[in-house]
């Protein structure tokens, strides 16, 4: 993988020399918001109002952060009003890219491009910085909206409900405290956490990373034996942030990421909790455990840099999860 540096790419790891072995995910770009009449948003500039088919979505189906915006996608009846383009898993020197020799992966349905690159540079020739997904395109200007997935949710968790009249809401106003805090402590020490152990090239930064990843999970297994979801009763914004990572755990974090104290399978209620929110309606068909598994253990080479895919446990998300029904 590379970056773009004023619109020409270079294709070095990411460098960790500079932070002491620790992996530092950059600060997002792009932070438009799209809303119901195109007023600004919470960051950047207005004029993305919510229209059917006016906006694109690119994603991997690797990805966590992608994977969330393909989850609120499908959980607030999106798909008729914003089409998607999947990019190969495999990540190279060139980055993401819009080869079309895997499963599921569909090329730049927009434009036929053949890197991901070479959208962000259509939408701004200069641009500097890493080329991420999810990326959300605009259609009508030309632009990216965002690539910031924490807030691409937010978007889509309201801004076309006068569209598409769903109106379940992942981000209740009485909630949001109790959701940002989960947030908060489940980002560093889960989300990117695992990133951290996986991507850490000195001793000291992994053991810091990996002990918060299983303090996190520890934490969270007693949460979920006291109660149905992380922020109460109700399924919200912050289950679906953690169920991204959880269902890639035993998968690919436990070992290419080196997270291997325990698996997520030795935790009764977050195994529960992750079979639970798979079997929701529509979320399971996001869940593409092929691209996952391939572009970790492919994609990595200073990793695994013989691009062995292992053999893996086989896991059954549909098994029965006796978890209480949902309120709300
Ligand atoms: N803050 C971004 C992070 C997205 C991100 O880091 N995506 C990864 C894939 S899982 C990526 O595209 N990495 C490519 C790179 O860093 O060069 C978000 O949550 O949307």
């Amino acid at each position: 993988m590379g970056q773009l540096v004023n619109g020409i790419w270079d294709p070095s790891w990411y460098d960790t020399k500079s932070t002491g072995g620790r992996f530092e995910r950059t600060v997002t770009r792009f932070r438009n918001w799209i809303t119901p009449d195109g007023a600004p948003g919470p960051s950047g500039t207005g004029g993305f109002a919510a229209e059917s088919g006016r906006y694109h979505l690119y994603v991997s189906y690797a990805c966590p952060w992608a994977h969330r915006t393909l989850i609120f996608r499908a959980l607030k009846g999106l798909a008729p009003h914003i089409g998607v383009s999947v990019v190969h898993p495999d990540m190279l020197a060139d980055g993401w890219t819009f080869a079309g020799d895997f499963p599921g992966a569909t090329g730049d349905r927009l434009h036929g491009l053949p890197f991901l690159r070479d959208l962000y540079t259509r939408a701004v020739p200069d641009v500097s910085g890493r080329v991420t997904v999810p990326v959300l395109w605009d259609t009508a200007s030309g632009a990216i909206v965002s690539n910031e997935s924490s807030e691409i949710i937010r978007m889509f968790n309201s801004a076309f409900d006068g569209l598409t009249g769903n109106t379940a809401d992942f981000w209740p106003e009485p909630l949001r405290a109790a959701i940002e805090a989960v947030n908060d402590r489940i980002y560093p020490g889960f989300n990117n956490g695992v990133y951290r152990a996986g991507f850490a090239t000195t001793q000291d930064a992994y053991d810091t990373a990996v002990q918060e990843v299983f303090d996190t999970l520890d934490w969270l297994e007693d949460l979920l034996t006291r109660q149905p979801f992380l922020a109460g009763e109700r399924v919200t914004e912050a289950d679906w942030r953690l169920f991204t990572t959880l269902v890639r755990f035993d998968m690919v974090y436990h070992l290419h990421f080196k997270c291997n104290r325990r698996r997520l399978i030795d935790y009764p209620a977050l195994w529960a909790y992750t079979r639970q929110l798979y079997q929701w309606p529509g979320v399971a068909a996001t869940v593409k455990m092929d691209h996952i598994v391939r572009h970790y253990h492919y994609s990595h080479d200073t990793i695994n840099p013989n691009r062995i895919i292992p053999i893996n446990p086989v896991l059954d998300f549909t098994a029965p999860h006796g978890r209480p029904a949902p309120r709300g």
